[in-house]
């Protein structure tokens, strides 16, 4: 057995996005695509002789082959162990929790998320550092210059152990095992929130309905929702990871986890909805006939964090990306704690939450999570809420409008046009840019601009800097119109435009949320030419 120099040569785009590499199935199952990137990624990992690394993915087509190949570079890199998840399954917070578990170099997370998966779907790699959290873009912008300039990859021409059983292989002086992919998971779990009060509720007939999509989560949320707090059998539905997600797109928001939504719509609706995601890192909440939009989810948890033990002594700070709604600065501000806005992605929170300076973190795009990882986290916000729900009582609806009822209601929504022509939504973006300048003290259908400009976020514990992270118009009122580019899409380009507007008269806080900011939605298409530039007159999804 021998490690081997094979030569290469560099593919064009292997550019890390928001999350990760992601492009379609047959873009990775080129000769050496993801070898390429692999090989580029440890050329920028230093010290990594005898280390730790952490690898398992979400279970989608092309995962083991994956894994089978990273396992034989990582041997062929001088790595000392690898923990790979049984059956090459970790769910992206699972990789986060075993990479700080056992103090690992990092970990490698293969998913593409939310993406459609199968043959014609999506892959995806991401690189976790020593925090468990996301690659900062320093490391990722590196890693993309090395894959230009690639030559060749080391390899063990050993096969790679199987992984589908527990126990531990050798492979040339590598160490490989194979762990639960639940295990440490469960645990940081009990240890975080009141397992007891959440099965007193489950006792007392609170009925819940948890769809995992088909995707990752399953495992996690029926060993710990119907193995640990015994919730009924079949409470977690589409509980099994399959390679295809059976044709489930796993982006858990009302449009795509419709099936949830037409449950709990129905007269003999469950107390509770809740769905994962591909990668299960994000979440969304239902009450009956009550979809909770993420941002007031992050608000709301905020607001009532000290009934969960871990949180029992306080926030040190809230952290939310820009285009979230700014109801949890309003929780922070009752609360006399720091709100920190940053770009869009998670591996802007990491800083924050090492340094201390931020406990919960949230994004509009169903991603909640706090310092117990460094990933956003769809099974914990579930529990969090079943912990909520278990200490203060009533609903799901009735919590949320006893929130908004305290702090006033934002009203958000964001609209997507998904694979538009990309040069189309380049321009629309630079004739954006170009407007800035003389936005501010203008009128955009009869409402006041009060400022107007291209998000940069200077880190505040590193100092590192982000331009260029989305064109923000705030009105007068506080109301805000957000658009940018998606940066996981694998086809044209998605124009994100993310509305909201702040409402603090009770009476005037239940208009349907596309009533309520269609004056902004009106300014938004107007402003960006949206129909000139993509050729859509509506957007594709709206959540
Ligand atoms: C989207 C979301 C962003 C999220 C990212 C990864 O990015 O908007 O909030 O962090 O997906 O989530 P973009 O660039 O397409 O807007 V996941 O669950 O797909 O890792
Ligand atoms: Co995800």
């Amino acid at each position: 057995m021998a490690i081997v120099s094979i030569p290469t040569q560099p593919y064009a785009g292997q550019q890390p996005g928001t999350s990760g590499l992601r492009k379609k199935v047959t873009v990775f199952q080129q000769p050496d695509y993801l070898e390429n990137f692999v090989q580029s990624l440890f050329d920028c990992l230093p010290n990594t002789a005898g280390q730790t690394l952490v690898l398992g993915g979400d279970g989608r087509f092309h995962n083991r082959v994956a894994v089978q190949t990273i396992l034989r570079m990582a041997a062929a890199h001088g790595f000392g162990r690898v923990l790979v998840g049984q059956r090459g399954i970790l769910s992206t917070p699972a990789v986060s929790c075993v990479i700080r578990k056992h103090h690992a170099y990092g970990g490698i997370v293969l998913s593409a998320s939310h993406n459609p998966g199968g043959p014609d779907g999506d892959f995806g790699i991401k690189y976790n550092v020593g925090n468990g959290g996301p690659a900062p873009e320093k490391l990722t912008e590196a890693v993309f210059a090395r894959t230009k300039e690639i030559k060749s990859y080391r390899i063990s021409d050993q096969g790679a152990p199987d992984f589908d059983r527990p126990g531990t292989h050798h492979l040339e002086a590598l160490l490989v095992e194979v762990i639960d992919p639940v295990a440490d998971y469960a645990a940081l779990m009990r240890e975080t929130f009141d397992f007891d009060a959440i099965a007193r509720l489950f006792r007392s007939g609170f009925r819940v309905r948890c769809d995992a999509m088909n995707a990752v989560g399953g495992p996690y949320a029926k060993a710990i929702l119907e193995g640990e707090l015994g919730a009924p059998a079949g409470t977690v539905v589409n509980a099994e990871p399959l390679e295809d997600f059976g044709h489930l797109h796993p982006d858990p928001n009302p449009v795509n986890a419709e099936d949830l939504i037409a449950h709990m719509a129905g007269a003999d609706a469950p107390d509770f909805g809740c769905a994962t995601d591909g990668d299960a890192d994000r979440n969304m909440i239902v009450g009956r006939n009550f979809p909770v939009a993420p941002s007031d989810s992050l608000a709301l948890l905020a607001a009532h964090a000290t009934v969960v033990p871990r949180y029992a002594r306080g926030l040190a700070g809230i952290a939310r990306s820009m285009p979230t709604s700014t109801a949890a600065d309003r929780v922070a501000k009752a609360l006399g704690i720091a709100c920190y806005e940053t770009p869009t992605g998670w591996k802007f929170f990491g800083n924050l939450l090492d340094a201390g300076r931020a406990t919960l973190c949230g994004e509009e795009s169903y991603g909640t999570g706090s310092d117990h990882v460094r990933e956003k986290d769809g099974l914990w916000a579930i529990l969090f809420w079943l912990n909520v729900l278990a200490v203060r009582g009533g609903s799901v609806e009735s919590l949320v409008r006893a929130h908004w009822a305290s702090y006033g209601r934002n009203y958000y929504s964001r609209h997507d046009y998904e694979a538009v022509d990309s040069a189309g939504a380049g321009t629309l973006m630079a004739e954006l840019r170009a407007q800035l300048p003389r936005l501010a003290g203008q009128s955009l259908n009869g409402m006041p601009v009060a400022q107007a400009d291209d998000f940069a976020y200077t880190d505040p514990v590193d100092g590192s800097t982000s331009s260029k992270q989305g064109v923000r118009v705030i009105f007068a009122d506080g109301s805000r119109i957000v658009f940018r580019l998606s940066g996981t899409g694998t086809e044209g380009a998605t124009l994100r435009v993310y509305l909201e507007k702040y409402e603090a008269d009770p009476a005037r806080q239940d208009v349907p949320t596309q009533a309520a900011l269609a004056p902004l939605i009106a300014a938004a298409r107007a402003l960006a030419r949206i129909e000139q530039h993509t050729g859509r007159t509506e957007p594709s999804v709206v959540t």
